[in-house]
């Protein structure tokens, strides 16, 4: 469904003032490069958290199309009442198919439930959070009697990045329970000092232009108001918001596509990296690093 055709442009060309087409190299660089300011912290582990349908799990299978130059194809995505998604799972996000494992390594969530009903809660989130929560895991309420319950887990097992997952085309229409579910994760996650930004998937169903070409994403009168109800609904900053298109259709991979995606998955990067900074306010080379405590 494609709602809106206003676009304001920023001059003849507005990706080529916002997000140039060479930027789609560089970003890649950046990110295949990218090391933790923490040595010890090979891998950055970024938790989807969402509603159901938002897009959590096409946003791993995106991020293993960019890096393999083809879309790929993970029995991960589907349609669900309650979630598709049943498990919790991470996977490695490689520079290239069989290569090095980059920095990110994205944790693939059950939808966040508007109760205790259906879906992660509150208490579950946080213990997914705090790594407590064993890799495959399955169902609600988790509790320290589960096998493989993690009671004491290391730096390396805990979450670094909350991705807040939601839907452009719904944002709007969520119902009011889930907003409350998301503003009470933001604050529990933020006194537990991991950083939180906001992915908006669909955005090439609520605006023409965007559907057509992804540059129109910051021209986009409408999208930018989406991106407003975005922030406001978990009452985040609107530039902690960070509009991508899925790869859901196409059958290989676009330029424009692939430079919103990596300018999201920079942003996360160094969301975490910021971080570490106030966690190692010393970094530099002879500083010695102690390992966080556990949250
Ligand atoms: N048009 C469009 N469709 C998308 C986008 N992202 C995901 N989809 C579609 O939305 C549906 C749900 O996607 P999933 O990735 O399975 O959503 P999820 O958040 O993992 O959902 P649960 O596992 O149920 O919690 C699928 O049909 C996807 O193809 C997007 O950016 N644009
Ligand atoms: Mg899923």
């Amino acid at each position: 469904m494609v709602l809106d055709i206003h676009v304001d442009t920023r001059g003849d060309d507005p990706f080529v003032s916002v997000l140039p087409d060479s930027a789609r190299d560089d970003l890649m660089r950046g990110v295949v490069s990218f090391q933790a300011l923490d040595k010890d912290l090979p891998r950055i582990r970024v938790l989807l958290l969402g509603p159901a349908g938002a897009g959590k799990s096409s946003f791993v299978v995106s991020a293993r199309s960019i890096m393999y130059n083809r879309v790929v194809h993970l029995p991960i995505i589907g349609k669900a009442a309650g979630g598709f998604t049943k498990r919790l799972m991470s996977y490695e996000i490689r520079a290239e198919k069989g290569g090095c494992p980059t920095a990110l390594s994205l944790c693939d969530a059950m939808s966040v439930g508007d109760g205790c009903s259906v879906g992660l809660c509150l208490s579950d989130a946080l213990a997914v959070v705090k790594g407590h929560v064993p890799e495959g895991y399955k169902v609600s309420p988790i509790s320290d009697k589960v096998k493989g319950y993690r009671a004491a887990p290391s730096l390396k097992e805990q979450v670094h990045c909350i991705l807040f997952v939601l839907s452009a085309s719904e944002v709007g229409s969520y119902p009011d329970s889930l907003g409350s579910a998301l503003r009470e994760l933001h604050c529990e996650v933020s006194d537990l000092c991991v950083p939180q930004l906001i992915l908006l998937t669909h955005i090439d169903e609520v605006c023409h232009a965007v559907h057509e070409d992804v540059k129109y994403v910051y021209s986009s009168r409408t999208l930018q108001e989406t991106i407003e109800k975005a922030a406001e609904l978990v009452q985040m900053p609107v530039s902690s918001v960070m509009p991508v298109k899925n790869y859901t259709s196409e059958h290989s991979v676009t330029c424009n596509v692939d430079i919103l995606l990596l300018d999201a998955i920079r942003h996360i990067l160094n969301a975490v990296d910021d971080m570490l900074e106030d966690q190692f306010p010393a970094a530099n080379e002879t500083f010695k690093v102690e390992p966080l405590k556990p949250l």
